[in-house]
């Protein structure tokens, strides 16, 4: 391939990266003690989704306090810090066309009976401040979350045999 050939095929890759959404996933303390976090992976996968990351973990009080920084000041705010740092969670980083807004969606609206019925929150919740996960909402978020919560290294990039019958055009 000659050299001028490069650039138009690295701008391509640049283009298919970008159309490929990241959100940062987090099953809260709640749905870890009901034992969800596979109900909340299985429905993700199900999705067609990609995982790209996850770990087990305790979050710090600095970690929850920068997560949750614009919410700070509102009523629910100490609640919301106590909650998220109550017991361990699972964080993870899933991959998609248009990932953001699937995410949500399979969540289901942040008070649970608002949430779509199928949703997760809708299935499985009831108070807006035991709403099992947690979400981006939006790419940009997305993007800083994913980065203020995971290390490059703890994040795989990898294909799936089955990704050119759920991702049009991959
Ligand atoms: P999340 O960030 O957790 O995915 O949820 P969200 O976008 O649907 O909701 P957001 O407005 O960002 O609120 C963050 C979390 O704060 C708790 N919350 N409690 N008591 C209340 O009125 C209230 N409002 C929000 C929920 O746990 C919500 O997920
Ligand atoms: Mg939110």
């Amino acid at each position: 391939m000659g050299k001028n050939m490069m650039k138009p095929v690295k701008f391509l890759y640049y283009l298919w990266r970008k159309s490929v959404e990241r959100s940062l996933v987090l099953v809260k303390p709640d749905g870890v003690q009901r034992a969800l976090v596979g109900e909340v992976v299985s429905r993700l996968e199900r999705r067609g989704l990609r995982l790209v990351g996850a770990k087990f973990m305790q979050v710090s009080r600095e970690l929850a306090e920068t997560h949750y920084a614009i919410h700070k000041g509102k009523p629910f705010y100490d609640g919301l810090i106590e909650y998220i740092t109550s017991a361990p969670v699972m964080a993870m980083v899933w991959e998609g066309p248009n990932a953001v807004a699937a995410i949500r969606q399979t969540m289901g609206s942040t008070r649970p009976t608002d949430a779509a019925p199928g949703s997760l929150r809708h299935d499985f919740a009831l108070e807006v401040g035991r709403n099992l996960t947690h979400a981006s909402d939006s790419v940009e978020n997305g993007a800083a979350e994913v980065e203020l919560w995971f290390g490059k290294e703890e994040l795989v990039e990898w294909k799936r045999e089955v990704d050119r019958w759920v991702f049009e055009g991959r």
